[in-house]
């Protein structure tokens, strides 16, 4: 029995069914090699609880986990199912989803609440280290925050000074996460059907932390027991995040450190390099990263990493952080969420840096087998294990922290084994896009010329438009979803945007690059792309980012012809292999701004069905927009296409 049991815990991954990507495939036979579990050999070794992926375990108070599995055979008559507290799988999946929406808004938010906070002590002068970097983009948001940007002097307009317009903002910003009354300033941003929409559902949010504290009281033991209501709370609380807090995350970004334009950079974890330091950032917060680019850059820290031996500084970037600096300075995006564990594997990861959220704690365990240093950043993310440094950052000594950071890697780079094992795939992308590029790129407005996304949206040559984001998820073959869902939209004329893991996983496929188009698109798509050499697949940044996509989608709205709010929009959004809570929230805010979205592997809802088809059919008599899931990834795509099909009929440009 033991001997059975200890064979059981060695169970490995097949390399080639865990991932499509061949640097991923050879990293994983490698730990093997040696002896290291990854997450792929976990997956084989520990399969999820079928009763909690249903989304109805309750573990809400102390007399459960009270767990409601589906009848064998499905539900015959009236489901008589509940708790101990008689709680019903309604109920159950409704509060758990919702509490997802929760975790996710929080995550967002929280990520938007520092860099607010950091922004008002740019704008107060009292962190030196950063300044403002886009004073257009602050001038361009100043007036969703009644900030004016001029006066009147002797009746003459005259521009308002920009550190007074910068406090004003950056104080007003900071206080939508606990403002007392009234309702978020940029949910008139939205167009004007789908705020009006909201108002009429009583799911205008008021603040941003108040929505979040308000999902956990409801959800507590014998609070909200109506699905409808509590969804509604998951919705306030969802558009709270997506208008809300990511939005702010983003511009406040913009204004910090510069809003994206094309750049051209590489992906895979081919982008280390065996003779130079490589420093690897991971996590979500750019304010850290953006110090550690400045620092590995300057030539002081060059010169110091070539005293150590070395031919240089190799910076690259894991997760959403990755996404942040290659929008911003073209930095290399070395793996996906999947890979992380990966790239501390091929034994050339001097350092790897991390900040919040997605960061796997088998990190440490993995690192202990190598010379990396993994150094948490973080007040709010520290890791149990012994061999990890926490080195806290703070704005106020940004640089300083930045420095010490990189020193220690490039210390650290005398110190690797002789196992260094750097895959060679790695492939071209050109990311940096956002919705000012979008406009720039395609003719310089959204209508009005043969070249804008409209004109070409209404003509034909694009069909429609796809949001295309989200993790991996290592219950399903690693790329396999995120590519062949974005190659059949391509190939059916629809324009992908895309963030997150999806964007890299694109990147390291060869996705994002102007040349694909002629390769994967349909002939509309195709001339489009190579008369404007723009990639089919437009890289938009990190999750926060998805607040990108609400903005390009109401731009389009706003630019005429193609209806009056997002729901009427040929669009569609997915996330083929999701797996964190910030998932739901962004799929919750897509759903109720008015877009079908499609979620691959599974929702957690499958043992409510009643609360699921609430999900995936009434709210569209509400918002327009609704939930799907299709786990085929083929037929995941010709879903949002025949989504994208029914509006250009219902638009009548089907023709
Ligand atoms: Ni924020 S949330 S795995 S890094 S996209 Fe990547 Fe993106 Fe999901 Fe995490
Ligand atoms: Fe069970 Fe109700 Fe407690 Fe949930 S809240 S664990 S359903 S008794």
């Amino acid at each position: 029995e033991k001997a059975v049991k200890k064979e059981k815990a060695l169970k490995v991954a097949d390399p080639v069914k865990a991932s499509i990507d061949k640097a991923t495939q050879e990293m994983i036979a490698r730990a093997q090699d040696l002896g290291i579990d990854t997450i792929f050999d976990r997956a084989e070794s520990m399969k999820p609880c079928n009763i909690g992926m249903q989304g109805i375990c309750c573990k809400n108070c102390s007399m459960g986990p009270c767990r409601l599995p589906l009848p064998k055979g499905g539900i015959e008559g009236e489901d008589t199912r509940k708790g101990l507290c008689g709680a019903t799988p309604n109920t159950i999946a409704a509060r758990n989803f919702i509490r997802m929406i929760a975790g996710g808004a929080a995550a967002h938010s929280d990520h938007g609440r520092c860099v607010a906070e950091v922004f008002l002590s740019v704008a107060r002068k009292e962190s030196h280290d950063y300044a403002i970097k886009d004073a257009d983009k602050l001038l361009s948001i100043a007036p969703y925050f009644d900030v004016a940007t001029t006066v009147e002097v002797d009746g003459e307009v005259l521009d308002r000074d920009i550190d007074e317009i910068a406090v004003e903002v950056a104080e007003k910003a900071l206080n939508e996460w606990g403002k007392a009354e009234g309702e978020l300033y940029y949910l008139k941003r939205a167009p004007a059907p789908l705020y009006e929409k909201w108002k009429k559902q009583g799911v205008l949010p008021r603040n941003i932390d108040r929505e979040i504290v308000e999902i956990m009281h409801r959800t507590h033991i014998g609070v909200d027991q109506d699905y409808k209501n509590l969804i509604k709370q998951g919705t306030r609380a969802a558009i709270a995040d997506g208008w809300g807090g990511s939005m702010l995350a983003t511009d406040l970004q913009d204004v910090l450190f510069g809003t994206p334009y094309p750049v051209q950079s590489e992906a895979n974890l081919g982008v280390m390099k065996d003779d130079h330091v490589n420093l690897i950032v991971h996590g979500h917060e750019p304010v850290l990263s953006e110090m550690i680019v400045a620092a590995a850059q300057s030539p002081a820290m060059v010169e110091y990493a070539k005293s150590k031996g070395a031919k240089g500084i190799q910076l690259g970037g894991i997760c959403c952080t990755a996404n942040e600096i290659l929008q911003r300075h073209g930095i290399p995006t070395a793996a996906t969420f999947l890979q992380q564990e990966l790239a501390i594997i091929t034994g050339a990861c001097d350092a790897m840096v991390v900040d919040i959220q997605c960061i796997m704690q088998n990190l440490a365990n993995v690192a202990k087998c190598f010379h990396t240093k993994l150094i948490t950043t973080h007040p709010i993310a520290k890791m149990e294990q012994d061999n990890v440094m926490h080195i806290e950052f703070d704005e106020h000594h940004a640089m300083e922290d930045a420095e010490k950071i990189v020193k220690l890697a490039i210390d650290n780079f005398k110190n690797r084994g002789a196992e260094v094992m750097i895959p060679r795939q790695k492939n071209t992308q050109i990311a940096g896009f956002g919705v000012e590029s979008i406009e720039y790129h395609l003719g310089g407005s959204f209508r009005g010329t043969y070249y804008t996304l409209n004109d070409n949206i209404i003509n034909g040559r694009i069909r429609g438009i796809a949001g295309v984001v989200g993790c991996n998820n290592a219950r399903t073959r690693h790329n396999e979803g995120h590519i062949a869902v974005v190659k059949e939209l391509i190939k059916n004329d629809v324009i992908v945007l895309t963030t997150g893991c999806n964007g890299i996983a694109c990147a390291m496929e060869g996705l994002l690059t102007p040349e694909a188009a002629s390769v994967y698109c349909g002939p509309g798509l195709a001339e489009v792309c190579e008369t404007v050499g723009i990639p089919p697949v437009l890289h938009l940044g990190s999750c926060v980012d998805n607040s990108r996509i609400l903005l390009a989608a109401t731009e389009v709205v706003k630019a005429g012809g193609l209806g009056k709010d997002i729901s009427d929009l040929p669009a569609a959004g997915s996330a083929p292999e999701w797996m964190s809570e910030k998932a739901i929230s962004i799929g919750h805010y897509f759903v109720t701004s008015g877009v079908y979205t499609v979620f691959g592997y599974m929702l957690p809802t499958s043992g409510a069905p009643v609360f699921h088809d609430y999900l995936s059919k009434e709210l569209e008599k509400i918002y327009g927009g609704m939930w799907d899931l299709e786990v085929d990834p083929v037929k995941h795509a010709q879903k949002m296409i025949a989504h994208i099909d029914k509006k250009r009929k219902a638009l009548g440009i089907d023709k």
